[in-house]
């Protein structure tokens, strides 16, 4: 909105010319989607409270979970309310990719505002049924598919990562690849966010990292020098990335050990969800397996556990999956395995990053 309002102004104030530069709004968005959850997060946290949106602790966990019973959850109801304001305030309006990412943040939250009401109803840590939960994202995954696909003459080939001559033409099959990443990513987050900051702390990371990808792909000279596709009007997606970060800075501020709140479905599933679209949009879809691959871990962990326990009629390969819950079953303090998961995140966001060379 900002843009639309103040840039026009540049001819008679010089100064807001700075609006149509990207690195500009994206600073300013990511500042003001963090001091909205900065300011707001403690005014919400009481809200939470108040209503009694207590997080609910499965017995079957870990026993140092069960002091956080009563946490207030729901928390990404404040992520998303910042990201939504940061993007009207900052985003190109005009662009209609700043409309694929708030159609999907919006969508996803309210697939996990239910879960998560449902759950507070259901007086236990279950909220909507696997099947109808998973029907309602693929469903939300495909309307932002098919928005990408016909209103954008979007490049229907796949980025394979080291092989720039290899990037096979979905073709319309490109909608339910959108969704596969979308669905995926949105369930991999979800399953991740199982310890204080544990989440918020990689969604952060690969924000960062899709904010690079989304600057080089919407930058006519920076794609064609480093050989990546140029998707156009890709760059505003820095500026949401952006956004991304700053909100998850702000929510890290009261997620992070030991956690004043939690993010719920309604941050979980939302985040995973528009890192997803990201990915999709910047045509790094692959590239998410190495950049979000501590989420990969978590979803490998609970696959092979549960596979192994089918198999062998109840051994399992893991003390408890996801990972993370192994390794506090081994007797890594909370704070420990939260910042290690945290340095391998970065480690492979730095690797997925040098990949725009080793091409
Ligand atoms: C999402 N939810 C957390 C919080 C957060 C198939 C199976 C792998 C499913 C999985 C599952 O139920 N996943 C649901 C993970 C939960 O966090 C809430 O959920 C939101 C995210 N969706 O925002 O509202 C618990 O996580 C802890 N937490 C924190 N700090 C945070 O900042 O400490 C969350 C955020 C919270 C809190 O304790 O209650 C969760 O873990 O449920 N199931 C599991 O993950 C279970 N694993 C399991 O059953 N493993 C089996 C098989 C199925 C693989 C095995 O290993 O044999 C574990 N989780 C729990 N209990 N709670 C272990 C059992």
């Amino acid at each position: 909105m900002l843009y639309h309002l103040l840039y026009p102004l540049h001819d008679t104030i010089s100064f807001f010319n700075v609006f149509r530069y990207i690195t500009f709004r994206t600073i300013y968005a990511s500042l003001t989607a963090f001091f909205i959850c900065f300011f707001l997060g403690p005014w919400v946290i009481k809200k939470l409270t108040e209503m009694q949106i207590g997080q609910y602790i499965q017995n079957d966990g870990p026993e140092t979970h069960h002091k956080k019973a009563g946490t207030p959850t729901m928390g990404g109801t404040l992520i998303i309310f910042s990201v939504v304001v940061s993007t009207l305030l900052w985003m190109d309006l005009a662009n209609c990719y700043s409309w694929v990412v708030l159609l999907v943040i919006i969508g996803y939250g309210f697939i996990g505002f239910i879960d998560d009401y449902l759950m507070l109803i259901k007086k236990r840590n279950k909220g909507l049924s696997a099947r109808g939960k998973f029907a309602m994202q693929v469903f939300l995954a495909m309307i932002a598919g098919f928005f990408i696909y016909f209103c954008l003459d979007f490049d229907t080939r796949v980025t394979i990562p080291f092989f720039k001559n290899v990037s096979p033409d979905l073709g319309w099959g490109y909608i339910f690849f959108a969704a596969l990443v979308i669905v995926a990513t949105s369930n991999a987050v979800n399953l991740t966010d199982g310890l204080d900051g544990l989440a918020i702390g990689p969604v952060i990371i690969v924000s960062v990292t899709y904010m690079v990808f989304a600057y080089v792909t919407g930058h006519n000279r920076l794609s064609e020098y480093l050989q990546i596709n140029y998707v156009a009007g890709s760059g505003e997606i820095t500026i949401f990335c952006g956004i991304l970060v700053g909100a998850g800075l702000g929510f890290l501020w009261f997620n992070t050990y030991p956690a004043q709140v939690f993010m719920g479905d309604v941050g979980s599933l939302a985040l995973g969800a528009v890192i997803g679209t990201v990915a999709v949009i910047t045509k790094q879809e692959i590239m998410l397996v190495l950049v979000g691959g501590l989420f990969v871990m978590e979803v490998l962990s609970v696959i092979f556990q549960v596979g192994f326990f089918k198999v062998t009629n109840g051994k399992r390969i893991f003390r408890m999956a996801p990972l993370h819950h192994h390794f506090e079953l081994k007797g890594w303090p909370e704070p420990k395995v939260i910042v290690r998961f945290w340095i391998i995140s970065i480690a492979l966001a730095l690797m997925a990053i040098s990949t725009l060379k080793l091409r």
